[in-house]
């Protein structure tokens, strides 16, 4: 009797394990960031840190971007290596960016404020 109970119950609980862990893996996906969906373009403050010797990167501390993400100090990519040239390092810059969907983030346009 109790072990028709316990099976009983057993099986019950694998159905919400599996039901409570599909609605978290989709509730995941939908508030996954955007790190690397779509291609999107956003503007964005921030002060120029560094660069990458070889031009490729540029290390922005970038103040929170709507509907990107909070701030943070990352690299973006410039398009052309006068981007590179335009700013200092130290500098307050305004920039515009799209990201990619490999997750990389382009430097359409980048100037001192
Ligand atoms: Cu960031």
């Amino acid at each position: 009797m109790f072990e028709k109970w316990a099976a009983r119950a057993l099986v019950v609980c694998g159905f919400l394990t599996i039901a409570v862990g599909l609605r978290w893996s989709r509730a995941e996906a939908v508030t996954a960031p955007s790190c690397c969906g779509s291609p999107a373009t956003y503007t964005a403050r921030g002060v120029v840190k560094s660069r990458q010797a070889d031009g490729k990167y540029l290390l922005i501390a970038h103040e929170k971007i709507e509907g990107y993400m909070a701030a943070m100090t990352m690299s973006f990519e410039p398009r052309r290596p006068e981007q590179l040239a335009a700013v200092k390092d130290g500098e307050s810059v305004r920039f515009t960016f799209t990201t990619t969907e490999d997750g990389r983030r382009l430097l359409d346009s980048i100037a001192s404020e």
